[in-house]
């Protein structure tokens, strides 16, 4: 178990963050990875958005099976404020040397709400100051491929139209932690391929990352998203 204070030398968790387009097979992903950074004696925690376990999350689900509607901007500030109640274990967690896992974060914010037509800006601002991720793995698959899935089409965003628009907007949110947070902060994936061979690309992606913790080199704090 990871301590619970966090002392001088210790390293803290690394933060990482996974997103892409739906059925891009992020969650299998994300799961093979804490299994695998367990197995080599590392502390991680899965934590998925939204987070449809808490009051807001259940709100957010049942609009995205569409058991409820909702305004889009009302809706975009429930997925921010789902966020914002995660927040303060997310950075806790990382100050005990516990690494978390997102599956999804404030980038599927943006795209999927600004794929709706909403302002760009609206959609990048409620999440100012989240816990900034110390790198985002952007998972590419071909629409196509993902379309085919098993359960696509079963949630309110899994239309083919709405998968492009949100594409187009990822690029613009590539763009934007670039600009704003470097180029080491998001990574694209080819997730085209074998399970394994996709999990040995992202653990490929991630060693520097996982040396830099393992070496005490993750003591510089946790940054804040946009800022
Ligand atoms: P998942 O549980 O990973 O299948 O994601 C649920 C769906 O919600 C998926 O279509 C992406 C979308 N989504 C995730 N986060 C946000 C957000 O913050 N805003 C909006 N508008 N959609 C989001």
């Amino acid at each position: 178990m990871a301590s619970s204070s966090s002392s001088s030398s210790a390293s803290r968790g690394a933060f990482i963050v996974f997103e892409g387009l739906d059925r891009c097979g992020k969650t299998t992903q994300v799961s093979r990875l804490v299994e695998r950074l367990e197995k080599e004696g590392k502390t991680a925690r899965l934590q998925k958005f939204p987070d449809r376990t808490t009051a807001i999350g259940q709100m957010i689900d049942a609009y995205l099976r569409s058991k409820a509607d909702m305004d889009d901007r009302a809706i975009h500030l429930l997925f921010s404020a789902n966020r914002w109640e995660c927040a303060a274990a997310i950075r806790r967690d990382l100050a005990n040397g516990i690494t978390i896992i997102a599956d999804r974060y404030a980038f599927s914010g943006i795209a999927f709400s600004a794929a709706k037509g909403l302002p760009f800006d609206f959609c990048l601002n409620p999440d100012t100051a989240l816990p900034l991720p110390d790198i985002t793995l952007y998972l590419t698959l071909s629409p196509i491929i993902a379309s085919q899935r098993a359960a696509f089409g079963e949630e309110r965003y899994e239309t083919d139209q709405m998968q492009r628009s949100t594409r187009q907007q990822f690029a613009l949110v590539a763009q934007e932690v670039v600009k704003r947070h470097g180029e080491n902060r998001w990574r694209e994936v080819d997730a085209n391929g074998g399970i394994e061979e996709v999990g040995d690309r992202i653990w490929g992606l991630l060693a520097p990352l996982l040396e830099e913790g393992q070496g005490g080199g993750l003591k510089r704090e946790v940054g804040e998203l946009w800022v």
